[in-house]
C-alpha cells in the first residue's frame, strides 16, 4: 500500500489513543473523573502545508484538547505533540463550559428515567411505562440559567413518550414537564411540573408499519419502477488516502469533531496551470434559535456545531438510499468522552452525479449540446429530532455550490381546546410546531490564484433617465472594495443584487482582468431579534450576512469557541473590533445562511427536506467558457437524433 499520509489528514484511531495516554500519564486526565469534550488535529498552518507538498517536509503532528474534571467544574485545554509524543501545554480554562458529549446525552436519559422523583412525577400523569420514555437533554444559555445554578454544568430536559414501541418519541411531547440536571454528577435538580395538556390524537408516525391503515389505506400513489445508475466503467474520479481529483478539479477531504466534514486545498487545473481557489471550506457554526417564549419551549436555542459537534452527530451512509450510483466512501474517526476511539463507516459519500444540460444550442438544423455532470461530496448529521444533510458540488464550469437539506421531526407542542398558538403553526389535533430559525455560519478561506486577495462587494444600480439614457435601461455594476472588517460587515441587498467577489489583484488574466470568485448568496435572511435580546447576545454572528477576516488560524468559531452556557459572543463581533485591514490581504469569507423555519402541516410527522444553497462561482477567472472542451455524450446515449423544429 502506498503511503498516502498528509498533513491535513484527522487523527487516526492510534493518535487518539496516543494523545490520551500522554494527557493520562502527565495531568492525570483519566475517566470517569475527567471527560474528553473534543480532541481534534491541529492543523499545520498554511506555510506549513505548502512546505509539506512542495518538498515532504513533515511538520509536528499536534492535537488539541478539550477536557473538564468533574468534580471541580473545571474546563482543560491542551496542546499534545504526537511527532515528540510530549503534551506541550496544558492549561485551565476559567469560567467556560465545555462542549456536551454524547455520552451526558445518554447517560442523563438513563439518569433521569430511572430516577424516582421522575418516575413518581410522570406516574402522576399517566406516564407508567418508563421503557417509552426518552429525556432529550439540552444546553442551557447562561442568561437563562437559575442564580443558584450558576457555576455548574447543567442540562434541562424535554421529556417524550412513545405511543408503543418503536413508535417516533418525538410525536409524544410531553408538555410542561422538563428536569434540570447537574451533568458532572448526574444529579437532578429539579422537576419543573408546570402545566399539563390533555393528549390529543395525533397522527406522529412515520415507520410505515407504525402509520394506521386509514391514513395508508387513502393512499392512491402507483409504486415506482426502478431508476438504475450504473456507470460501467467506474467514476472518473480519484480519490487516493483523502485526496480527491475529478475534471481539473483537486482537493482534500477532512473531518473533525466540531465541523464535520472539511475541504481543503481546492484547486482547477487551467490548461495545465494549477490555480488555487480554496483554501478551507467548512461550517463553523449553527445557531437554531426557537422563536416562542412558552415554558417548553425558551430555552431551545441549540448551537449544533458549537455545543454538539456536528463530526459527533455525523451518521453512517447508506448505499442506494443517502446515495445513488457508484460511490466511494470515507470513514471518519472520532472519540467518546473517555478519549476511546470510534470510527464512523461511510462517513462521507463522494459521487458523480449528472445534472441535465450544461451547455445547449440549436443553430438551425445543428445542435450542440453536452450534460452536465457533477462531483459532490457528502455528510449528513442527525441532532436529536433534526437532520442536516450537507453537500458541496464542484462543476465542470468551475462552479461551486454548497447545498444544505434540512429534515427530520419537528419538535411540537399540544394546547387545550380554544387556546391560541401565535408562535407556531398548527400541524396536527390540538398540535403545533414552534417558528424557528437554522442559521448557518459558512467559514471559507478562500485563495483565489494566491493568498493575497481583496473582497469586493458588487451591485447593480440603476441609471437615471437622462441624455445619455433616454429610456432609462442602462445598468452599471459597481464594484466597492471592503478595505477594513467594519466594511466587510455587509448584508444582503435585494434591490441591487449584491453579491461579493474575492479578487486578486495581484495578477491579471489573457483578459487582462484580474480573477475572482464571487459568492452568490442564498438562504439568507435576517437574524430578526430586537437588538437588546440576551439570546442574540450570544451570536451576534447573525446579524450580517456576510463577515470579512483577515485570516488568523485562531479564529475559527463565529460565536466563540466555548459556546455551551455562553453569555456572549466571544467570535466575529469581538475579533473585528479591531477593525484590521482586509485589502489585498489573506482573507477569509463568514457567510450566514440557513432556514427561516416558519412550520406547516405538511413538515409534519416527517419533514420533506428544505433546501438552501449558496454558490461560488468564477467572474473573470477563467479566459472563456471553461466547459467549452467538455465532450459531447456518445450518440448511442443521445437516441432520437433528432426530430427538429423552429424556435
Ligand atoms: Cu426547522
Amino acid at each position: 500500500m502506498t503511503d498516502t499520509f498528509h498533513p491535513l489528514d484527522p487523527l487516526s484511531a492510534a493518535e487518539f489513543t496516543a494523545v490520551t495516554r500522554l494527557l493520562g500519564e502527565e495531568h492525570g486526565v483519566t475517566p470517569p473523573q475527567w471527560r474528553y469534550a473534543s480532541i481534534e488535529m491541529f492543523e499545520p498552518s498554511k506555510a506549513d502545508v505548502a512546505a509539506f507538498d512542495a518538498n515532504g517536509t513533515h511538520p509536528d503532528r499536534q492535537a488539541v484538547v478539550v477536557c473538564f474534571e468533574r468534580t471541580s467544574n473545571s474546563t482543560h485545554k491542551a496542546l499534545v505533540s504526537l511527532r515528540d509524543s510530549k503534551v506541550l501545554a496544558f492549561n485551565h480554562i476559567p469560567d467556560q463550559q465545555a462542549n456536551f458529549t454524547v455520552d451526558e446525552w445518554e447517560e442523563a436519559d438513563e439518569a433521569l428515567r430511572t430516577n424516582p422523583e421522575v418516575i413518581a412525577a410522570l406516574a402522576e400523569r399517566g406516564i407508567t411505562d418508563m421503557s417509552l420514555v426518552f429525556m432529550d437533554t439540552w444546553t442551557y444559555g447562561d442568561v437563562l440559567i437559575p442564580d443558584k445554578y450558576k457555576g455548574r454544568r447543567i442540562g434541562w430536559s424535554d421529556t417524550w413518550v412513545r405511543s408503543a414501541p418503536g413508535r417516533n418519541p418525538y410525536a409524544g411531547p410531553v408538555n410542561g414537564f422538563h428536569c434540570v440536571i447537574d451533568l458532572n454528577t448526574m444529579e437532578l435538580l429539579e422537576i419543573e411540573d408546570t402545566f399539563t395538556v390533555d393528549r390529543p390524537e395525533v397522527m406522529g408516525e412515520y415507520v410505515p408499519r407504525h402509520v394506521p391503515d386509514r391514513i395508508r389505506n387513502q393512499s392512491t400513489r402507483e409504486p415506482l419502477k426502478p431508476l438504475d445508475i450504473t456507470q460501467s466503467e467506474g467514476p472518473s474520479f480519484t480519490l487516493t488516502g483523502n485526496k480527491l481529483e475529478w475534471q481539473n478539479w483537486s482537493l482534500r477531504v477532512g473531518f473533525n469533531y466540531r465541523e464535520g466534514m472539511t475541504i481543503h486545498g481546492v484547486s482547477y487545473r487551467d490548461n495545465g496551470r494549477e490555480r488555487p481557489i480554496a483554501h478551507r471550506l467548512s461550517f463553523a457554526e449553527m445557531m437554531v434559535p426557537y422563536r416562542d417564549h412558552c415554558d417548553d419551549h425558551y430555552r431551545r436555542t441549540a448551537f449544533d456545531i458549537g455545543e454538539w459537534g456536528i463530526g459527533f452527530m455525523t451518521t453512517s451512509l447508506e448505499l442506494g438510499c443517502d446515495c445513488l450510483g457508484e460511490i466511494r466512501y470515507l470513514d471518519a474517526t472520532l472519540h467518546d468522552s473517555k478519549g476511546e476511539p470510534y470510527e464512523i463507516k461511510n462517513a462521507i459519500c463522494i459521487h458523480e452525479e449528472d445534472n441535465a444540460v450544461l451547455w445547449k444550442h440549436v443553430d438551425h438544423d445543428d445542435a450542440e449540446v453536452r450534460r452536465m455532470r457533477r462531483l459532490t461530496v457528502s455528510f449528513h448529521v442527525t441532532v436529536a429530532n433534526y437532520e442536516y444533510l450537507t453537500y458541496w458540488r464542484f462543476y465542470q464550469d468551475g462552479n461551486i455550490e454548497c447545498e444544505v437539506r434540512a429534515t427530520g421531526i419537528m419538535v411540537v407542542s399540544h394546547f387545550p381546546d380554544g387556546q391560541e398558538h401565535p408562535h407556531g403553526s398548527l400541524v396536527d389535533d390540538r398540535t403545533y410546531a414552534p417558528f424557528h430559525q437554522h442559521f448557518l455560519v459558512a467559514r471559507m478561506d478562500l485563495d483565489v490564484d494566491g493568498t493575497e486577495n481583496t473582497v469586493y462587494a458588487s451591485e447593480t444600480q440603476i441609471e437615471p433617465v437622462g441624455p445619455d439614457n433616454p429610456y432609462g435601461l442602462s445598468l452599471r455594476q459597481v464594484n466597492t472594495p471592503l478595505q477594513t472588517e467594519a466594511e466587510g460587515k455587509q448584508d444582503m441587498n435585494y434591490a441591487t443584487q449584491r453579491a461579493w467577489k474575492v479578487v486578486n489583484e495581484n495578477t491579471t488574466t489573457g483578459l487582462g482582468l484580474h480573477p475572482s470568485y464571487k459568492l452568490v448568496p442564498g438562504g439568507a435572511f435576517p437574524a430578526m431579534f430586537p437588538p437588546d435580546s440576551p439570546i442574540l447576545a450570544r451570536c451576534r454572528a447573525i446579524e450580517h450576512t456576510l463577515w470579512v477576516t483577515p485570516n488568523n488560524r485562531d479564529e475559527r468559531w463565529p460565536a466563540g469557541e466555548f459556546v455551551n452556557q455562553s453569555s456572549v459572543d466571544h467570535g466575529l463581533p469581538e475579533w473585528t473590533a479591531a477593525n484590521r485591514s482586509i485589502v489585498n490581504t489573506d482573507v477569509v469569507l463568514w457567510y450566514v445562511f440557513g432556514i427561516h423555519h416558519i412550520t406547516r402541516p405538511e413538515d409534519w410527522p416527517i419533514m420533506p427536506v428544505d433546501v438552501v444553497n449558496f454558490w461560488l462561482k468564477p467572474v473573470g477567472f477563467f479566459d472563456r467558457n471553461p466547459s467549452l472542451d467538455v465532450q459531447a455524450s456518445p450518440p448511442a446515449a443521445c437516441h432520437a437524433h433528432h426530430e427538429h423544429g423552429s424556435h
